[in-house]
């Protein structure tokens, strides 16, 4: 049946949502950087949330949208912003939209072929994430970084290429900024 939900456009929070994932940390060993980094906070009994996903699961079907919010802490492991796995669509023609709600953060983006992207989301920043392209983001503010996405319901998530291969950026604090640097462990 159609449905309407509310998003509040100051708190990024929805009326209504149908699936709640929480992503520690400790998810996240296999995507950051500094895997000492993350193993000295776990062991010292700290393993704080990375992000929350708010979803509307449609059935997993052609023609059917998923949407939802992204909540990303403010937080950074080593020298590395907080950010999310980042995935390539299973069904690569897939594309999906993200619109800035709340604080300050960056899209990644990245082709097989190596070619990348990065693009600042801020409040009302609409981007177009392009068929085939992988995509994560990146939380660089101080408070939280959130956004809503809109994607095909059948689109699947590769993350097994990103957990391998990582992405070819990094995005790092130098000098009390974001810097986009080269990842020297991105195997192409
Ligand atoms: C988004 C992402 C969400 C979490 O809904 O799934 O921001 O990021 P990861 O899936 O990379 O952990 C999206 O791009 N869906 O396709
Ligand atoms: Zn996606």
């Amino acid at each position: 049946m159609p449905y309407a939900v509310l998003l509040d456009l100051v708190t990024a929070s929805l009326s209504y949502f149908n699936k709640k994932s929480i992503v520690r940390l400790s998810d996240l060993r296999d995507f950051f950087f500094d895997k000492a980094a993350v193993d000295r906070t776990l062991l010292g009994g700290q393993n704080p949330i990375v992000y929350e996903v708010y979803d509307n699961s449609q059935p997993q079907s052609e023609g059917h949208l998923n949407f939802g919010v992204t909540v990303i802490s403010p937080g950074k492991v080593g020298s590395e912003y907080f950010m999310t796995r980042g995935h390539y669509h299973t069904k690569e023609h897939t594309s999906e939209v993200y619109l800035g709600i709340e604080g300050e953060g960056v899209i990644l983006l990245q082709r097989r072929s190596g070619k990348v992207a990065c693009l600042p989301i801020m409040k009302g920043r609409v981007i177009y994430v392009p068929p085939s392209w992988a995509h994560r983001t990146i939380n660089t503010g101080d408070g939280k970084f959130s956004f809503f996405y809109v994607y095909s319901a059948d689109a699947g998530h590769d993350y097994e290429s990103i957990r391998k291969s990582g992405f070819a950026k990094l995005v790092v604090e130098k000098g009390g900024k974001p810097e986009v640097v080269d990842n020297p462990n991105f195997i192409a």
